[in-house]
């Protein structure tokens, strides 16, 4: 392998700041290519930091006009410059620091620094971007206060904004202008933004629990201003269950969020001015579908919820990332289940654990919560950091209670407000708030891989008694050859075959051990076992359960998600089981019983999200982790043979209910509307099953079209003729485009249906689209949308015999390298675990890694994640 000049950061080689920096005074000239940007900083030593001579300041892509150290130039030889930072020679133990830079907002397509998107000016600053920005101590245990005093042309310019409180405006010459703002509150480098350009707003209020107002403010392109007032109705929400869930109060007199269209995740948390990608801002019925609606309430919420967790607590180096990011996901994921359904928004977190984070985990790029070390620092903002680190912090409510859990936060926020901290501080609130040992819990942050659960179970009928063994395993994964025993809370209960008399209760087991055993005497009969309710760790289950059992489950289990998870078993065994009959080169037969199971529970719609979420089945990403070797052709024709038995069994259920699901009236985004149309679109997607669907069924879904109700429904039927090869589906996907060719975020999903295809020409297809006037590389949306689904989520195409879909991925990494690095390298993803497949896949997999990396010039992004895959 070649060497390269990327440096590894170690957790272990932390150390406090040499230097500490009380305020800091920004002065923004903006220009769309030159851009002039005036830090006056205060620096003084450190006292907690041993002496050092030196003191090196970050900065990248900057062009440095002037130095001035207490009003004084600085000599040649008093500090030195270069690509990555500037360095002081000898500095006093306080001074005041001026540097003049110059930068080009425009040519910054990293999307990272002070960038452009749609003509205004945004910044994003976390991790690193604040070095491209001005030379500073870009790291998140160095906190200061900032004044930011942004200068523009009044034209292209009419809104400037920046975090805290708005303290000067006024006319200058040459038809410019400035705002001056004022954040009172110490924050680090990355949390400082700006925003300018031609923007427009809706505004609202926010009583406090102690009678303070907030001004509230939405800020978008003035075609978008009435796509915002859910956004806003959420922020509220949100605001309102901090206080009465956690306590915490907002703690400034306005919040504003700013959505923009280039934007390289989902939003950012900037103290006071949230800066968001469109996406999750932007929604109408006609334009927005039951997913959009979700996925803003969910991320309005989780940036608001970092206000505390994450900026008045920060972390205090990257590795702790998940200090707030796991947290805050926890946070929002409890929001989220108080606003809709507790069950099938646990289903939702588990799907993303499953299908995603276990991947991750046993794959090349597995780390822990907490890493060790990293190259690039935004490839490790990775569903482990986030999801993994949420189900770390449930495990922790789990075990401590509801309220000794709102003691330990309580603690925390408390003891550490206005500090940069650790994953460890935080466990040490949580352990003394509780009285609790949690050493052996702190594993959860130190070991990387999914332990995984053997369970079995004996009976004694004589004494009425049941058993329960439990081992745990965890494989080894990079750099973690052994592993210790993790502190494992795992709900349970022993079901007993009337369960709504008796049985059904849960119990809490903490395992410690490698293997631990548990009795349960006095029993009437032998019990059924619903094991992990709730899924109270990120654990895979070894469990020899019966068709039967899984089916009396599926019926009676009194936990909503385990009765989910029965089903969601049942299916992976079915596919298995017809996976291994098709790969013997056999005639597969679904078993009559699964589509029995299946029929009880499509009839038994009361909770018509539910049942949709039990007649989901699993995806072809998760499947593969089931498999020994993966045979991506067989697997997909494996689901399809179970769809498709399915189809043609219930095929008069699906459309009954259907059919009723329909008829329920007026549109509305209530919770309980959006369950009927999701059972009502599982239905549809059944209806439609490619070699089985029926005339009618194509009618149903036409119609269904053609009415364009709402989003929702119409991305459904258009999805569902996605799949098939007919003269209708090109009609309604230029229709669709027709309609929607002006609103970027639904053509995004024109793109997305394309790219998600299991027709055989779509790639063909991807790579034509890729020069649609409507796609661009710079755009992350797009990319997502295209190249993202085709590669990530089109299981079957992409791993197509020819390995097209693998030079595709590989061509699209290298030209998009030279573009945004941090897109480049999340694309990466689905080529890295190339060692579960079958072995002509993967060497073609193995070769366009290979390629990659042979060559010049990689960004250090790409360059991590494709050796940690080869090594
Ligand atoms: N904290 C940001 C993510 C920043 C990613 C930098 N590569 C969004 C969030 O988690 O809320
Ligand atoms: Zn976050």
């Amino acid at each position: 392998m070649k060497k390269t000049d990327h440096r590894t950061v170690y957790r272990k080689d932390y150390r406090p700041s040499s230097y500490l920096i009380s305020t800091i005074h920004l002065l923004f000239r903006l220009s769309p290519e030159k851009t002039t940007v005036v830090a006056t900083t205060e620096f003084y030593r450190n006292a907690a930091a041993g002496k050092c001579n030196r003191l090196s300041l970050d900065g990248e892509f900057l062009k440095l006009i002037d130095i001035t150290m207490d009003a004084a130039s600085l000599d040649d030889e008093m500090f030195a410059v270069s690509a990555k930072d500037l360095t002081l020679y000898n500095p006093p133990e306080k001074f005041t620091l001026k540097v003049t830079t110059e930068i080009n907002p425009q040519s910054n397509t990293a999307l990272s620094g002070l960038y452009r998107s749609g003509g205004n000016y945004c910044s994003q600053c976390e991790a690193e971007g604040y070095r491209r920005i001005t030379y500073s101590l870009d790291r998140p245990d160095v906190l200061a206060s900032f004044t930011t005093r942004i200068e523009a042309d009044r034209d292209e310019c009419p809104v400037m904004l920046s975090n805290g409180n708005l303290m000067e405006q006024g006319r200058l010459e040459n038809n410019r202008h400035y705002t001056s703002w004022h954040d009172p509150h110490p924050k680090p480098s990355y949390l400082f933004a700006l925003v300018a350009g031609d923007l427009s707003s809706i505004q609202d209020h926010f009583l406090t629990q102690s009678g303070k107002e907030i001004l509230l403010q939405v800020f978008v392109e003035l075609k978008n201003i009435e796509k915002c007032e859910f956004a806003m109705a959420s922020l509220k929400k949100a605001m309102r269950w901090d206080e009465e869930q956690y306590g915490r109060e907002y703690d400034l007199d306005n919040y504003m969020i700013v959505a923009v269209d280039d934007f390289n995740m989902g939003a950012m948390e900037n103290k006071g001015l949230n800066i968001f990608n469109s996406k999750y801002v932007l929604a109408s019925p006609e334009s927005a579908t039951d997913q959009d609606y979700t996925g803003i309430e969910g991320v309005i919420a989780h940036e608001y919820f970092h206000n505390w967790s994450g900026n008045r607590v920060t972390c205090r180096d990257w590795f702790q990332l998940s200090l707030k990011e796991g947290l805050t996901v926890f946070r929002d994921q409890q929001f989220s289940a108080a606003m809709n359904s507790r069950a099938v928004q646990r289903i939702h977190d588990v799907n993303i654990l499953r299908n995603s984070q276990f991947r991750e985990d046993a794959g090349p790029m597995a780390h822990p919560v907490r890493p060790d070390s990293y190259v690039e620092i935004n490839n490790f903002y990775t569903v482990t950091v986030y999801n993994k680190g949420a189900e770390v912090v449930r495990m922790l409510h789990t075990i401590l209670g509801k309220k000794k859990f709102r003691q330990g936060m309580d603690l925390y926020f408390c003891r550490y407000d206005g500090k940069a901290v650790t994953c460890d501080d935080f466990v040490d609130a949580m352990a003394e708030a509780s009285g609790l040992n949690l050493e052996q819990f702190k594993l959860w942050y130190s070991q990387s891989g999914t332990p995984v659960l053997e369970v079995t179970e004996e009976w004694n009928e004589d004494k009425k008694e049941y058993s329960l063994k439990i081992t745990q395993k965890c494989d080894p994964t990079p750099g973690q050859q052994d592993k210790m025993p993790f502190h494992i809370p795992v709900e349970i209960a022993l079901l007993q075959s009337q369960p709504e008399h008796d049985g059904g209760e849960s119990h809490l087991l903490e395992l410690r051990d490698r293997e631990q055993e548990y009795i349960f005497p006095g029993l009437r009969e032998k019990p059924v076992l619903s094991f992990l309710r709730n899924f109270t760790a990120p654990v895979q289950v070894k469990i020899a359960q019966s068709r039967e059992e899984l089916c009396f489950r599926m019926a009676h289990d009194n936990d909503l998600f385990n009765r989910w998870d029965a089903a969601f078993q049942l299916s992976v065994q079915i596919i298995r089981e017809t996976y291994d009959i098709l790969s013997r080169e056999e005639k597969p037969c679904v078993n009559k019983r699964y589509m029995d199971a299946f029929s009880i529970c499509l009839r038994d719609y009361t909770d018509a999200a539910l049942t949709a979420q039990a007649l989901t089945l699993p995806t072809e990403s998760y499947l593969v982790q089931q498999l020994e070797v993966v045979e991506p052709e067989v697997l997909h024709r494996a689901v399809n043979e179970v769809k498709k038995s399915l189809a043609v069994h219930l095929r008069e259920d699906f459309r009954k209910i259907y059919t009723v699901c329909k008829g329920t009236g007026e549109y509305s985004i209530s919770p309980l509307a959006m369950g009927r149309r999701s059972l009502k679109n599982r239905c549809l997607a059944f209806l439609m099953t490619p070699d089985v669907a029926d005339q009618e069924s194509i009618r149903t879904c036409l119609e269904q079209y053609q009415r364009q109700e709402n989003m929702t429904d119409v991305i459904a039927a258009l999805s569902a003729l996605s799949h098939l090869d007919c003269s209708e589906r090109e009609d309604a996907f230029s229709d669709f485009y027709n309609k929607w060719r002006d609103d970027s975020l639904v053509v995004d999903k024109w793109l997305s249906l394309q790219a998600l295809s299991s027709l055989p020409g779509t790639l063909k297809n991807v790579r034509k689209l890729m020069n649609h006037q409507s796609f661009s590389l710079e755009n992350p949306n797009k990319v997502r949308s295209l190249i993202g689904s085709f590669c990530s989520l089109n299981h079957a195409r992409f791993h197509d015999h020819s390995g097209d879909g693998y030079k595709f991925l590989a061509e699209q990494v290298l030209q998009l390298d030279r573009i945004n690095p941090q897109i480049a390298a999340r694309l990466l993803t689905p080529l890295s675990s190339y060692r579960r497949y079958t072995p002509r896949l993967k060497v073609m997999m193995e070769e366009e890694l290979q390629a990659i990396i042979s060559h010049e010039g990689l960004s250090a992004d790409v360059y991590e994640i494709v050796e940690r895959c080869l090594d």
